[in-house]
């Protein structure tokens, strides 16, 4: 089983609502380890970079402009297969329809001000690390927590 990070972002509408402890909570009491934490503001050229994939989209530029509106917090999470994990926690894209439970179920009505943003698979996940945090803004230390989280074949 494979040890992964994953980015979450909180955004812009989650900021104004005040939902950063709300959502870090979640994360947290799964059982993940946080290994990168910080505010910050997304420009043009990282938004192009991590929107690409909308890039032709007509709704892209009224996303950017949301993402832009305020900082957002940028977190990296660490645990066994987590980049899934931490997907299902956020649940789907348009939130009035995302499962009860997760955090766009339970705390968003919109598609677009869906209140996370989480990594989509291992790959996007290792380039989004590097993307949102430097090497030296990133933590190893031993979270005595996982030995209670895991089984010990799970962490070997
Ligand atoms: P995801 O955030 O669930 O991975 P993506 O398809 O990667 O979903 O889209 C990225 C973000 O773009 C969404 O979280 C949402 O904020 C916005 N978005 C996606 N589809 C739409 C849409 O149809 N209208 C408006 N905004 C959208
Ligand atoms: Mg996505």
């Amino acid at each position: 089983m494979s040890m992964e990070r994953t980015i979450v972002l909180v955004k812009p509408d989650a900021i104004q609502r005040g939902l950063i402890g709300e959502i870090t909570t979640r994360f947290e009491k799964k059982g993940l380890k946080l290994i990168g934490l910080k505010m910050m503001e997304l420009d043009d050229v990282l938004l192009r970079e991590h929107y690409a994939h909308l890039a032709d989209k007509p709704f892209f530029e009224s996303l950017s402009n949301f993402m832009r509106s305020t900082p957002v917090v940028a977190m990296c999470w660490e645990g066994v297969e987590c980049v899934n994990a931490v997907r299902l926690i956020c649940g789907i894209t348009k939130a009035r329809e995302a499962e009860a439970g997760s955090i766009r179920g339970d705390l968003a009505m919109s598609v677009s001000c869906n209140v996370v943003h989480a990594s989509d698979s291992v790959e996007n996940a290792e380039a989004e690390v590097m993307r949102f945090f430097n090497e030296d803004e990133l933590h190893g230390y031993d979270k005595t927590e996982y030995a209670h989280v895991y089984a010990d074949d799970e962490l070997a």
